[in-house]
């Protein structure tokens, strides 16, 4: 990123002209959005359909000790029914789903929403026969298979809520999520298939729940038909289960402000924070943010890449969209199975319009070449997006000229599993795009840039500093489940009176945003968020670690790679045997995508002399940039830095 002015990429007459929203409409809107909130949302609530219409639109307050967050709070709704039972009558027979396997050699399937429906009520009376009841947890740990959204909106229509745990995370970890609500029941599969290998979802549901109470049920569904071990009374098979159920299940009434479900996430400290989503307002927010950043319209086939186990799978594969009777693509594989053209072989087969991934794919295909992507017809693309991480100008301007061929807008999403929905993203029929900037908030979204030292507000358009903001949005999170202290402090302590994200960000002469990256312990590793503390805990609990330090490093195709300050007991030599012995160990303790890149054998770690390790210098040694490492004054013995200077596994 430079500050002189970037190339701008605008939209084509005839693209403005289709779109919901041209530049004075986005104008009109975000004006009005931002003088009068209630009055605007007010109006947007009824984008979706309420069993009782609201009368009270907006009641919140980011005042540290008093964080307090409602939307449409009298109103009544159920979100299944908004996804599926709305459309059945004017789009029963349209595609819903379609799901496209792992091995290109299976078959796609295409589910309409008349199936959809009758899917989600198996499911849901499948629940309802284990016991499960409004307000009870259900994790989902399942591949990326249908039976993943009938799942989730199956716990929806009963009002029982979903805690989606990613299908590569490990038992431990598995297990953590299903202590960490009290779950009821959790549902997997057999197995995962991924990129041609198999994940066993079971033995690993098997794992987790002997750290659990022995009173949590296993709904698993079969995908591969893969050998699994049986607990009679524990396990369930939905298969033959779901020839049982009924297919009529009436939707439960729930309020707007009745958890929709919990997804727990990184933060700089400690365990993971179960971030709970409440029902009316993440449905309003996820379903307008769909229509308008990705310029959605009747008849368009969606695909969003990201797996149901992040935020974006949760609010742009399934709530969104179905909200909005799209047909969404759901895709099991990754993008280089078979090869590196596989994406732009599922656009061309499934005529796909708008494509939503990440940065880190896109850098992993740009690095196979082009003639993976020049095989394949991709005129029917309209739109494409990224989100989560900043993308590179060099990434943006491939993903531009070889996949869009310089037809389709791009628009950089940035938002969080906090937010539920888009909060900076350029609207394509409205804005011209400059790549590596996520540009303009949504409409009702009110960006602040605060200087980090004083938190004042920096009022100047040109601004750099700690991104924040200023008032709600029906799509925030309400709280951390169970720990509403947390949540406020969290997000509402270091800077009083707004919402502080935890990236950093600058704002141009236009006004437009750029996002810097996390300014806490905070790593993004493919796009997969990362407490660098998690990585950290898991190591010293491996019995040859005294300590150890994490910090992220630039890492071409993940963005960010994991790099590991390790010191060892007293009398453990260091050797590659102990260094892969440790990558396995943090694998099996949290998952592959907390695999370490680099570790580095540290006598000692820089401390200060109360004895907090100086991130700072460790971050500047494993960017190879230790010729400004700051003041090291501080330094209970500044010798270690020296050594560990010298022993940088990152040498340019
Ligand atoms: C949706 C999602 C959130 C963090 C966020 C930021 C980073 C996401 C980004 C982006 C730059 C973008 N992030 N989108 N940074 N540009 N377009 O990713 O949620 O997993 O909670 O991560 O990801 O650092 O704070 P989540």
């Amino acid at each position: 990123m430079t500050d002189s002015a970037p190339a701008t990429y605008a939209p084509s007459a005839e693209f403005i002209a289709n779109a919901h929203a041209d530049a004075a409409t986005y104008e009109k809107m975000y004006a009005a959005s931002i003088e009068d909130p209630a009055g605007f949302w007010a109006e947007h609530g009824k984008r979706i359909d309420w069993i009782k219409p609201f009368t009270q639109v907006k009641n919140t307050s980011f005042e540290f000790g008093n964080v307090n967050i409602r939307w449409f709070e009298d109103g009544t709704l159920n979100v299944a029914a908004n996804c599926i039972d709305r459309h059945l009558a004017t789009r029963g027979d349209q595609t819903a789903i379609i799901w496209e396997p792992d091995s290109p050699e299976e078959e796609a399937k295409h589910i309409t929403y008349k199936q959809l429906h009758t899917s989600v009520c198996r499911m849901a009376n499948i629940l309802e026969e284990l016991g499960v009841r409004k307000g009870d947890r259900v994790v989902i740990y399942l591949p990326m298979i249908p039976e993943a959204a009938y799942a989730m909106l199956a716990c929806a229509r009963i009002g029982a809520i979903h805690s989606i745990v990613f299908a590569g995370f490990s038992p431990d970890a598995l297990a953590a999520r299903i202590n960490g609500c009290d779950a009821k029941l959790i549902i997997t599969a057999d197995e995962a298939p991924r990129g041609g290998r198999k994940t066993p979802l079971k033995s690993n549901a098997d794992a987790a729940l002997l750290h659990c109470k022995d009173t949590v049920k296993c709904l698993v569904v079969k995908r591969t038909g893969g050998q699994t071990t049986w607990i009679d009374g524990r396990d369930f098979d939905y298969n033959e289960m779901a020839l049982e159920a009924s297919d009529v299940c009436a939707p439960a009434e729930m309020n707007a402000e009745d958890p929709l479900f919990i997804l727990y996430t990184s933060g700089s400290t400690g365990q993971p924070k179960g971030v709970v989503h409440t029902s009316g307002g993440y449905l309003v927010y996820a379903a307008m943010t769909h229509q308008y950043t990705f310029d959605y319209h009747d008849g368009d086939i969606y695909w969003c890449t990201a797996d149901v186990g992040w935020v974006t799978g949760h609010s742009y594969i399934v709530y969104g969209p179905l909200a909005n009777g799209a047909t969404t693509l759901m895709f099991e594989g990754v993008p280089t199975y078979p090869d590196a053209g596989r994406f732009w072989a599922v656009c061309e087969k499934h005529k796909v319009n708008q494509f939503y991934t990440a940065p880190t794919a896109i850098r992993a295909l740009m690095g196979q070449g082009t003639e993976f992507v020049e095989k394949y017809d991709l005129s029917s693309l309209k739109l494409l997006g990224t989100v989560g991480e900043p993308i590179n100008p060099e990434a943006w301007n491939w993903y531009n000229d070889v996949v869009g061929k310089g037809r389709c807008p791009i628009v950089d999403t940035w938002w969080q599993t906090e937010t539920g929905g888009h909060m900076l993203t350029p609207l394509p029929g409205a804005h011209a795009t400059k790549p590596g900037s996520a540009q303009k908030p949504f409409f009702g979204v009110h960006p602040v840039v605060l200087d980090a030292q004083t938190g004042e507000e920096i009022h100047a358009t040109e601004a750099e500093g700690v991104l924040c903001l200023k008032d709600s949005w029906p799509g925030q999170m309400r709280t951390v489940w169970g720990d509403h202290e947390r949540f406020e402090k969290t997000y509402f302590s270091d800077y009083k009176g707004y919402y502080f994200a935890g990236d950093g960000c600058r704002r141009d002469a236009d006004g437009d945003y750029w996002i810097t990256g996390r300014v806490d312990d905070v790593i993004n590793v493919s796009g997969h968020r990362m407490g660098t503390a998690e990585v950290e805990s898991a190591l010293v609990a491996h019995p040859k670690v005294a300590e150890a330090a994490v910090v992220g490093y630039p890492h071409d195709v993940k963005g960010q790679g994991i790099y590991c300050y390790v010191t060892l007991m007293n009398g453990v030599e260091p050797s590659e045997e102990l260094r892969k012995e440790l990558r396995t160990w943090v694998r099996t303790e949290i998952g592959p995508i907390a695999s370490p890149d680099l570790i580095q054998w540290a006598p000692g770690l820089p401390k200060t002399r109360s004895g907090k390790i100086m991130r700072r210098i460790l971050r500047k040694i494993a960017e190879d940039d230790f010729g400004s490492l700051g003041d090291t004054s501080t330094l209970a013995e500044p010798a270690v830095v020296d050594d560990l200077i010298a022993n940088r596994m990152n040498k340019a």
